[in-house]
């Protein structure tokens, strides 16, 4: 139950993620930004391991960068309830989308410490350093080698926007490409994942719930899209003779929207980045990159409406002699939380007078990664707004302590199911 010790450990979980908010812990001067293998990354992970070591909690960092922090339980060595979140950010960021469920779980593992309380299981607080995929065009690259589905291959030649390949990144940080793989979990070392992070979405505002029980993250493709003409003479170039890639891009842009409009359904789809070249104001641009990003609850419904939108994109590629090629750089399966985890988990809300509400993420998580080596869950707490990936997010610092509260709960009701 909700209590001055759960209030106070959400008070401080909200004031650390404010607190990881600025530099030296962001990247970038104006705003918030944390990137995979950056110096904003190194610094807020020697923040968060000293914070996980005042909780009770020895650390490590694993071959693919993760800051771990483990609690014994009741003998040592035994298989862990991982909690954790990722520790990077998209940029110009909010301040507790990933940091919130890191700092949320060390709260548990704090409280757990402090009235000496050891259970059946050991527990894992792991702040996973790559989730958005806003550094390399790809994301949950940590995720993926903590649950061994990495494929060798999946680093080769994937650079930054200033050609700074991973495995260099890797190598600055004194990692390897060629060892990350040992970062992989064996399934008998987990018990279960569980993941606490803001709704990034108005449901719960809405109803008035400080909580949410997920039932579901959402199947997400990405796509880099590149888009050929022929750069021109603004000055000299008729109209009719121009082969003009961004304003076949812009086709293509309004072609996604419409298809995903059209679904009628829970599809979504977004082009949230584009780089024009040569990007010269007397130039016909020659060549156009944008990313696509496509959603839905289900699998199929995702890949219908990918389909349909690269069937179009065909179709502007002939109507105006330009080539259009979309790369798949990223597919990850819509991914089920575990329905006995979830039981669990609305029983531990429902403890705290809270309906559980069950509701599908639409937003993606390493949970859907972590559910190639252990069963998931995934706790979700308002925000204002619904706002996210945005400096304006906010959440409050009693649903923090509520989600404390919550956690504790599903961790004991974990450990009778257990028996401890
Ligand atoms: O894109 C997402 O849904 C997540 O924020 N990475
Ligand atoms: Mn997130
Ligand atoms: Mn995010």
């Amino acid at each position: 139950m909700v209590s001055a010790q759960t209030d106070a450990a959400g008070a401080r979980a909200i004031a650390r993620c404010d607190a990881l908010g600025v530099a030296p812990y962001s990247d970038s001067e104006t705003g918030l930004y944390r990137a995979w293998l950056s110096p904003a990354h190194a610094a807020a992970q020697e923040q968060l391991a000293d914070w996980m070591r005042h909780a009770g909690m020895d650390t490590r960092v694993d071959a693919a960068s993760n800051l771990i922090g483990r609690y014994e339980g009741t003998s040592t060595g035994l298989p862990a309830l991982l909690i954790g979140s990722h520790l990077d950010s998209v940029r110009d960021a909010g301040r507790y989308d990933g940091p919130l469920g890191i700092m949320l779980g060390i709260e548990c593992v704090a409280a757990l410490h402090a009235a000496g309380r050891r259970l059946p299981f050991a527990i894992e607080v792991i702040a996973f350093g790559d989730e958005e995929g806003s550094r390399f065009p790809a994301s949950m690259f940590t995720s993926r080698a903590v649950a061994g589905t990495l494929i060798e291959d999946a680093l080769e030649g994937v650079a930054d926007a200033n050609g700074i390949s991973v495995a260099e990144a890797l190598q600055d940080w004194g990692l390897a490409a060629s060892t990350i793989h040992q970062a992989a979990r064996a399934p008998e070392e987990v018990i279960a994942y569980l993941e606490a992070h803001i709704e990034q979405g108005p449901v719960l505002e809405a109803e008035g719930l400080a909580l949410g029980v997920v039932t579901g993250i959402a199947a997400q493709l990405r796509f880099e899209v590149s888009v050929r003409g022929r750069a021109g003479h603004a000055g000299t170039s008729p109209m009719p003779l121009r082969f003009d890639a961004l304003t076949a891009a812009a086709e293509c842009v309004l072609a996604v929207e419409a298809v995903a409009r059209e679904a009628g359904s829970d599809l979504v789809a977004t082009v949230g980045r584009m780089q024009v070249e040569p990007g010269a104001t007397n130039v016909v641009p020659g060549r156009v990159t944008f990313s696509l990003d496509v959603r839905a609850g289900e699998n199929a419904t995702r890949d219908v409406g990918a389909a349909e939108i690269l069937r179009r994109f065909d179709a502007v590629a002939a109507a105006r002699g330009v080539r259009v090629e979309a790369t798949k750089v990223q597919d990850l399966a819509a991914s089920p939380c575990d329905t006995h985890l979830i039981e669990l988990l609305a029983q531990a809300v429902e403890a705290q007078d809270i309906a559980p509400r069950r509701l599908v993420s639409g937003a993606g998580h390493d949970a859907m990664v972590m559910r190639a080596l252990c069963p998931t869950a995934m706790l979700f707490i308002r925000c204002d707004g619904g706002i996210s990936h945005n400096p304006a997010e906010r959440a409050s610092a009693a649903d923090a302590g509520v989600a404390v509260a919550a956690m504790l709960d599903f961790i004991e009701r974990l450990g009778v199911a257990r028996g401890n």
